[in-house]
């Protein structure tokens, strides 16, 4: 098996320990220098960059939450001036205040190794044909896979997500080997493909890394079975650089997290004290190289536990779990990010209607649905049924406008939606992952 970067991928644990404490000390002094909102935040402990001799030491400092990232939007958290920022994401989120991310052209560099990596664990190499599927855009999806693909010598196809038909003559005619798109589209890409009447044998595809959603062993089985290959699960996040955080190998036990750059923490997310190895728990990162945002302590919501053991492909890094869920109720929809707050604050807009409601997600032909069941309020809907639809499209279409997903409106009687007696049941999702 391949490996892009022995020396790190395969260093000792104690010689990592060394590396992993020599930056984090650059880091903190980065930030509390040229950072005012972390300089007051470790003021405030009564920590000074003098304090952080070690890794060990990480345990003092402050959390960061993607609440900090909006209260400094869009810029604010920045640690060098923009003229030395050369690419601007922002999270698959909705419209208002993203989560908005910049890179150096340093970062840039570490981002394309990161995902070399990651390509590499997948199996691929300047040999290979990656078809990029994933959105190109402010999502940090296509244009990191993209990055990795030309840092390996791979010939990419940047095509960008959906027109599924093209996507099928295209990896038919060029013959891709390796596909990167969120596991929901692989499965509907694979029925497609079915559909098509190609016989598998014309198609050269052997591998695939997805990620950018939750997706089950059952899903991978699924995945694997129909487009015949290997399907590798990739993890990562915008806030800390996109994809590339962390990668399967091919041994397929566990996701090996580049932890010379970005250290992972399990906490219990309640008490936030950080859990024993092996704990299931939130998965808090510190950027250990990042230039232009760098961040400490960032609480991803997302829930895992690390394993420390070998792994057989002879890559030292950790092991992160497949994600198990979230500590937070954030959905993701079709690769977008979704919180039921943000459908909350349009309903609060509209007088018509009344902030009970319900979100149904389901999955149908392998592309997730998103249907909201609202109540009108009561002197409102004894009107015409006419005005009722009106008042439906109205709703649909403020909800496409600033939330930038589409979502089936269905109103319903004043008091109909079920009152819960502790907290709300707003998301039913009847998505079998
Ligand atoms: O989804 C980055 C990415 C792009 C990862 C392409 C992999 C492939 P965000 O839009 O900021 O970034 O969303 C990050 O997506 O906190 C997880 O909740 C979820 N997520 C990402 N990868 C996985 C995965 C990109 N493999 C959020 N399994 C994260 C489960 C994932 N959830």
């Amino acid at each position: 098996m391949e490996i892009w970067n022995r020396h790190f991928e395969c260093m000792d644990r104690e010689e990592l320990r060394k590396v992993q404490s020599e930056r984090l000390i650059e880091t903190v002094e980065r930030i509390y220098f040229n950072v005012p909102y972390y300089r007051h935040k470790m003021q405030e402990s009564g920590l000074g960059p003098e304090k952080i001799r070690s890794i060990d030491d990480l345990r003092k400092l402050p959390f960061t939450t993607k609440q900090d990232l909006r209260d400094n939007y869009p810029f604010g958290l920045f640690a060098v001036p923009m003229s030395e920022i050369v690419r601007i994401h922002a999270s698959s989120g909705t419209t208002g205040k993203q989560t908005v991310v910049g890179y150096t052209r340093n970062d840039i560099s570490t981002w394309s190794e990161v995902m070399a990596r990651t390509l590499t664990c997948a199996g691929a190499n300047r040999h290979d044909f990656i078809q990029i599927a994933y959105g190109y855009g402010l999502f940090t999806g296509g244009l990191g896979l993209h990055y990795g693909g030309e840092k390996i010598g791979a010939s990419v196809i940047p095509i960008s997500g959906g027109n599924t038909q093209r996507q099928i003559q295209i990896m038919h005619d060029f013959g891709s080997t390796v596909l990167a798109c969120t596991p929901s589209y692989a499965l509907y890409l694979a029925e497609a493909m079915l559909e098509s009447g190609i016989s598998r044998n014309e198609f050269r595809l052997k591998a695939g890394v997805f990620g950018a959603e939750p997706w089950t062993e059952n899903m991978r089985r699924e995945i694997e079975d129909k487009l015949m290959i290997k399907a590798i699960d990739i993890y990562g996040l915008s806030e800390v650089i996109g994809p590339g955080v962390a990668s399967e190998c091919l041994v397929q036990e566990g996701l090996h997290i580049s932890e010379d750059h970005f250290y992972p923490e399990i906490i219990d997310p309640e008490t936030l004290e950080v859990l024993p190895e092996g704990e299931i728990g939130e998965l808090v990162f510190t950027t250990l190289t990042k230039e232009g945002l760098p961040l400490i302590r960032y609480r991803t919501r997302d829930l895992t536990r690390l394993n420390f053991g070998r792994c057989k492909c002879g890559r030292t890094m950790v092991r992160m779990d497949k994600c198990l869920g979230r500590s937070d109720d954030m959905l993701i929809i079709r690769g977008v990010n979704l919180f039921p707050s943000q459908v909350e604050s349009v309903l609060l807009e509209m007088s018509e209607i009344k902030p009970h409601y319900q979100l149904i997600v389901d999955r149908v032909n392998n592309l997730d649905t998103l249907e909201l069941k609202v109540e009108v309020d009561e002197a409102f809907f004894l009107d015409k049924i006419s005005q009722l639809e009106t008042l439906r499209m109205k709703l649909q279409d403020n909800l496409q406008s600033s939330l930038g997903l589409g979502i089936k409106v269905s109103l319903v009687e004043p008091k109909i939606l079920e009152r819960s007696e502790g907290k709300a049941k707003r998301v039913i999702d009847r998505r079998k992952f």
